[in-house]
């Protein structure tokens, strides 16, 4: 395990370029291949990982790089997300020169107004930006689950002079449909970048692979707030970074990649780099059921890179085997604070804060969000379950596909999200 003093070292000597940066953290979108999970909350605001919410993964990497100025731009169901950040973002202390804003759409420029594009979303808050009084900005998603020291990125951005330093990796080319794709030099400029292509190129040394964007940007802040200004004044632009900004700048010959993989050698943050968009129902249950492997690949446990989150204050989970079921445990699963499983058998699972599983039940591959309660004889397989659901008393999911995609969304793979309207329909019904 690195340290964190081997990565200041590795980062390089003080002062660090973060102390002059801040964090515009784009959290608007509401990332509807969630289906229902993002019924009534933005895709950064979705739970991960048990204690965590998306979101917090790129605010805990800017705060640990050295930030201390954050924006956070929603705009889509942005409720359930302001409340989380209220709670678990207030130690920003004005005192010490720190900020962290929270900027819902149509709050500023004109009421009624929703940001159109990502872009739009930093225009219509240019005057905080400016009041910041910082050199750069990083420009980040809120709904990516990775740790990187952003410190790094900044630096290479200072060393090579770039009008904008572009995060990416390489991913399998048929999946680069969603992403900005792109081509760059000997020396990590970008020479070619083609926004969500229908056939990606591939790389020239792997043709199989194409090198993605992240969506994770540094800009000198002059030259940001120049060329907002001006994409602002122009019609046909869709106010966007991806679709309109970043290839302009790629065209004019100014934009560097900055690559993940060097990013976590040179950090020391990771010798395997993780990085994963769970944007789908699959994804989302895959990569929370990874974190019960024994070695996972992302590391929750790491001190030294802490993932800041709102810890509700919750008493220690509780097992109970009672004499009937003679049951009562949870085997290579991960179960958070205040869970209370009562004569019930958990396997390979990971259940948010606050579930209680009574007995006879029993949970296979499940991915549970907070406060939960699964009723006796329950009998679930491979599920994501949202948050507050009640399960009624012996319901199966997870054997007949029929039976669970009449009442549930299950997936082509066989992962059944289950929510409260839908079984409350189910009851009206049967
Ligand atoms: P997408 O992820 O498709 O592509 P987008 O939907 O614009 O881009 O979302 C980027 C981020 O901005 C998300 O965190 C989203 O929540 C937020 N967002 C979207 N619309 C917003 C708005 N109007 N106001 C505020 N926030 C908003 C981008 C790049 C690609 C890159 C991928 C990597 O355009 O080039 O490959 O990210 O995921
Ligand atoms: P989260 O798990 O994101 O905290 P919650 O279940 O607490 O989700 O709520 C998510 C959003 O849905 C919040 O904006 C909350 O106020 C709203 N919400 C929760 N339950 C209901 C309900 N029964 N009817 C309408 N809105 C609700």
């Amino acid at each position: 395990m690195n340290t964190t003093s081997n990565r200041r070292n590795a980062a390089g000597a003080p002062p660090r370029l973060s102390s002059q940066a801040m964090a515009f953290v784009l959290a608007g979108g509401r990332g509807s291949r969630l289906e229902e999970l993002t019924d009534r909350r933005a895709k950064p605001a979705v739970h991960f990982g048990g204690k965590s919410r998306i979101i917090d993964f790129p605010l805990s990497n800017a705060y640990n790089s050295g930030v201390r100025k954050m924006a956070v731009a929603t705009q889509y169901k942005a409720h359930s997300l302001i409340r989380h950040m209220q709670r678990g973002w207030n130690f920003f202390r004005a005192e010490r020169n720190e900020y962290l804003d929270i900027l819902p759409a149509s709050q500023r420029v004109q009421e009624n107004k929703w940001y159109l594009g990502t872009a739009d979303a930093v225009t219509q808050n240019i005057d905080i930006v400016d009041d910041y009084d910082v050199e750069y900005v990083i420009i980040l998603a809120g709904d990516h689950v990775y740790k990187m020291d952003y410190e790094v990125m900044l630096r290479q951005h200072v060393q090579t002079q770039a009008d904008v330093t572009i995060g990416c990796l390489t991913v399998p080319r048929e999946e680069a449909t969603g992403f900005g794709v792109m081509h760059v030099d000997e020396n990590g400029r970008i020479v070619d970048f083609l926004e969500k292509p229908a056939d990606p190129p591939g790389m020239p040394d792997d043709p199989a692979m194409a090198l993605a964007s992240m969506g994770i940007y540094v800009f000198n802040w002059k030259f940001l707030r120049e060329l907002l200004l001006d994409d602002a004044e122009d019609d046909s632009s869709s106010h966007d970074f991806g679709h309109d900004l970043i290839p302009s700048i790629v065209k004019n010959g100014g934009a560097y990649a900055h690559k993940f993989t060097e990013s976590c050698v040179m950090s020391g943050l990771e010798t395997e780099p993780y990085w994963r968009d769970v944007g789908t129902i699959d994804s989302f249950w895959r990569a929370n059921l990874d974190l019960t492997e024994v070695v996972p690949s992302l590391d929750l446990y790491d001190n030294s890179w802490p993932i800041w989150t709102y810890a509700e204050l919750t008493p220690p989970a509780k097992f109970i085997h009672d004499d009937e079921s003679r049951r009562g445990q949870a085997v290579e699963s991960l179960i958070s604070g205040d869970c209370i499983l009562s004569g019930a058998d958990v396997h390979k699972s990971l259940l948010f804060t606050g579930n209680r599983a009574h007995s006879f039940s029993k949970l296979d591959q499940v991915v549970s969000l907070p406060n939960v309660d699964v009723g006796r004889n329950a009998d679930l397989t491979k599920c994501v379950i949202d948050s507050r659901v009640r399960i009624p008393e012996g319901l199966i999911v997870g054997q007949d596909p029929v039976e669970d995609s009449k009442w549930f969304r299950r997936t082509d793979s066989g992962v059944v999200l289950i929510t409260q309207p839908m079984l409350d329909r189910r009851a009206a019904i049967l």
